[in-house]
């Protein structure tokens, strides 16, 4: 057994909301120990979101996380809605302020926030797994951790759980303080990302009668592609050739280029669903990011609410432990709920209004008339476009 430790802040998780939040609160002078069950390279190289909301952007920037997303980023001011074999531009920018969204991959933001933190020297232990949270309701909660050096405890002021959707944070609530809203979708993303250079200069939605796909990418030489699949499929049963055959089957229209294709770098098949914990707190135990809220990926939000979440949470983290003022925490998930609520709308309306249900056709009448009312009502389109570039900032 390792001694035991102290800080002000521990924080459970090295992805996006653990890392931003330790970074954050860094700058702000507060001592925090950020917890990480992987491995480093585990975490830099795990492919997820892809798309950065206009806000979101800036607010990285100018958190001193922005340089390398400026310069490699790309920046896109529309997409593409296909149906019916036909494609539809939405002008996001010419829609909403002149405002467009930057693709640039998650894992290049966590990259970035690893190499400041570690360029700074604060603590931020890989391989390490919390396994118990003990004394949320105290003044000074403690998380017990383990890794190959043995077990270890650290006390703090206060705990946030940023681990994500399988974490230790929310299971270590008693019963009865927390309420799971959870809704299934009745399929799954199948997501690849290949070293083929993209042949479309935005993200093309596509909604076809075999499913939903969609045509995202990395870089000039990376693509990210994603079907619309039985939740009940497994990898083994797509073999590269099939892949590529229903991605063309389904992106095809009569004029469009094929799909660049090449090696698959990285494949994985992600389940849709929604899911919110309520309230984002116990006691001195927070809550942020996917560990408290699951979006389903159709509206490029996880992320984004992810940084939503600690851009609210930092400030309010200082003032209780430099001031002992506790009224912005005590707002804190109130005011993150109304986001993630919102964010869980739009989510819900662009993965129903994308993927044909596989076996009501009421409902697929329906959403079809909603997708196009998009592309015939300029009011739609203008509400989309507000909630794709820029829901988690307003
Ligand atoms: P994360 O899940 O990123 O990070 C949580 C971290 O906590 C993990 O590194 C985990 O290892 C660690 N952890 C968990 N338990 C721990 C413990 N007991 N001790 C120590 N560490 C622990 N969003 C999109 O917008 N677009 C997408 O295409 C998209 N694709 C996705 C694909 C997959 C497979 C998944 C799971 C999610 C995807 N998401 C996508 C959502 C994703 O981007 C999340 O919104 C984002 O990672 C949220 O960041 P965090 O809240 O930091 O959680
Ligand atoms: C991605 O590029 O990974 C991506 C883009 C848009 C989405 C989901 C994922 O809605």
């Amino acid at each position: 057994m390792l001694g035991a430790e102290r800080t002000q802040v521990v924080i459970i998780g090295a992805g996006p909301a653990g890392l931003l939040l330790g970074h954050l609160l860094h700058l702000e002078g507060i001592d925090t120990i950020v917890v990480e069950r992987r491995s480093q390279q585990y975490v830099e190289e795990r492919v997820r979101a892809g798309v950065i909301e206009w806000g979101i952007a800036n607010f990285l920037e100018s958190s001193g996380v922005g340089t390398r997303m400026r310069a490699e980023g790309l920046v896109h001011h529309g997409i593409e809605l296909r149906f019916e074999g036909v494609s539809h531009r939405l002008a996001l920018s010419e829609l909403y302020e002149g405002r467009a969204i930057t693709v640039y991959g998650q894992q290049e933001v966590v990259k970035d926030l690893i190499a400041l933190r570690q360029g700074y020297g604060a603590p931020l232990r890989f391989d390490a797994e919390v396994t118990s949270i003990e004394g949320h309701t105290s003044d000074h909660p403690t998380v017990r951790l383990t890794s190959d050096e043995g077990e270890t405890s650290i006390t703090a002021d206060y705990v946030v759980g940023c681990d994500g959707s399988h974490g230790v944070a929310v299971g270590s609530v008693p019963p009865g303080y927390l309420r799971r809203y959870e809704r299934v979708y009745p399929f799954s993303w199948l997501g690849i990302l290949a070293e083929a250079p993209p042949t479309t200069e935005e993200l093309i939605y596509c909604r076809h009668a075999r499913g939903f796909a969609l045509y995202s990418m990395r870089s000039p030489t990376r693509s990210r592609l994603y079907l619309g699949v039985r939740p009940d499929e497994t990898l083994d049963a797509w073999p590269d050739d099939r892949i590529w055959e229903e991605l063309v089957t389904r992106l095809a229209t009569d004029h469009t280029a094929d799909i660049g294709q090449g090696p698959i770098l990285e494949r994985g098949i992600t389940p849709m669903r929604s899911v919110v914990m309520a309230p984002m707190r116990y006691g001195r135990l927070l809550l942020a990011g996917d560990a408290a809220h699951i979006v389903p990926p159709t509206g490029a939000k996880g992320m984004n609410l992810a940084v939503a979440d600690v851009r609210l949470l930092a400030p309010a983290l200082v003032a209780a432990l430099g001031d002992r003022d506790e009224r912005l925490l005590a707002q804190y998930s109130d005011q993150s709920l109304r986001r993630v609520w919102r964010a869980e709308e739009f989510s819900t309306y662009m993965t129903q209004m994308l993927h044909p249900h596989p076996s009501d056709d009421f409902e697929n009448g329906v959403q079809m008339a909603r997708l196009r009312q998009v592309i015939e009502s300029e009011s739609m389109a203008r509400a989309l476009a507000r909630n794709y570039v820029n829901l988690s900032s307003v």
